[in-house]
């Protein structure tokens, strides 16, 4: 089963999305999300220019040699554009092998561990009264878990909340925002949100909130703290991700689960916080984190830790990453929870997909691999448009973390 076509599909259907598709000689195709959303093209480039010209002729099926290969045939390791090419070949070479054996994917990855995938939604507002009629109408639509983000009188752009009162959505077109940060603010504002929140709706549904790597340890330490009483299932990176030992201090001094790991590329970026037990919820996912190949062994490291998964899930995972991500939450014994920001009708259209949502769950769908396709005809109609994520100031003008 020899590789016969590598493609590289960038398409923006009201965002920009990076495909793979693989083709073998006896026609069979699979694909693969290589998205790394505000830098797409580096990884478009890196796929057609470096990786493609290594996969023409190879054999579709050995999937772990593949992906050393591509790993360790590098030579410079992990980072977010190579991990993203590698994990775009191999998603769509685990398609390929599910297809073949004519299996939904999650069977070869050891069959079910449950039936139906618990999803989060994201309900947002320009004040809390807004967000907690938005909480409101998630519970309505059948939610049993949503993540809450208000926006912060004194700040200009808060993470989270969609601007002229659209949702939220991770990207814009053109030059970066530039929005305004107040850590004071708004660590006197987020705890008022979860209190009402409660008041209103009870204890009966999940409550989630990410603090998008803007708070010190001890910010986010007295935070966790505070916000105990309203017993959130987790508090989304309080820290900057990628310092690991930052979180020993959160942990010291707060019951507040801890999840974080969406920027997260390879097990190294997470060892000492499984091993030292210093979260409660992995973030990483496919897209981003080397494929399923990947991702599995993240994710066994985490069940030795008690460790569950909380799969990144925002737009700008296309709808290959979701169908992915799918599979893996069903096979695996350590799931948490899974994020789920529905697509656009254009995405929808491009990507025809099998998953379906219901009554606050997400069901994979049960077509031979990942029940997912491109349509490339759809994808054409929609040209690349350069976007970037914002970036955040402080009130002295200073670079914050967005
Ligand atoms: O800002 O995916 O929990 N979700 C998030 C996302 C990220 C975007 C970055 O591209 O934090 O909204
Ligand atoms: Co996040």
């Amino acid at each position: 089963m020899r590789i016969a076509e590598v493609k590289v599909i960038v398409t923006s259907p009201g965002r920009n999305f990076v495909t793979v598709k693989i083709t073998t000689e006896d026609g069979l195709t699979g694909v693969g999300d290589a998205t790394l959303n505000g830098r797409e093209l580096a990884v478009a480039t890196y796929l057609t220019e470096h990786v493609r010209p290594l996969l023409l002729g190879r054999d579709a099926r050995r999937i772990e040699d593949t992906w050393q290969y591509l790993y360790r045939g590098a030579y410079w390791r992990r980072g977010p554009v190579t991990m993203t090419a590698i994990a775009g070949i191999d998603t769509a070479l685990w398609d390929i092998k599910a297809k073949a054996a004519g299996v939904p994917l999650y069977e070869l990855l050891g069959g079910r561990s449950r039936d139906r995938i618990l999803v989060y939604g994201h309900a947002q507002g320009a004040t809390i009264d807004e967000t907690v009629a938005d909480v409101g109408r998630f519970l309505d639509r059948g939610y049993r878990a949503v993540r809450a983000q208000t926006a912060v009188p004194g700040t200009q752009g808060t993470y989270g909340i969609g601007s002229d009162g659209d949702r939220y959505e991770p990207a814009s077109s053109g030059l970066p925002e530039e929005t305004l940060w107040s850590t004071a603010d708004y660590l006197a504002h987020a705890p008022t949100l979860f209190a009402a929140v409660r008041d209103k709706y009870g204890f009966d549904f999940h409550l989630l909130h990410d603090v998008h790597h803007r708070l010190t340890p001890i910010e986010a330490a007295g935070l966790g703290k505070a916000v105990e009483p309203y017993r959130l299932f987790c508090l989304e990176d309080p820290t900057p991700a990628e310092d690991q030992s930052a979180f020993r201090l959160v942990r010291q001094h707060t019951t507040t689960p801890i999840a974080t790991g969406e920027v997260f590329n390879s097990i190294f970026d997470c060892q000492q916080l499984i091993t030292e037990r210093l979260i409660d919820y992995i973030r990483a996912t496919v897209t981003h984190a080397g494929g399923i190949t990947h991702l599995r062994r993240i994710l066994a490291l985490a069940e030795l830790y008690g460790v569950r998964s909380g799969s990144h899930g925002a737009t700008d995972l296309s709808p290959v990453c979701l169908a992915a991500a799918l599979h893996v939450d069903t096979a695996i014994p350590n799931f948490g929870i899974q994020e789920y920001m529905p697509h656009t009708a254009d995405t929808d259209r491009v990507f025809p997909h099998g998953y379906r949502f219901s009554g606050g769950y997400l069901y994979p769908g049960e077509e031979p691999g990942l029940g997912v396709d491109i349509d490339e005809d759809a994808a054409a109609e929609y040209p690349y448009e350069p976007a970037y994520l914002p970036v955040a100031r402080l009130h002295d003008g200073s670079m914050h973390d967005w």
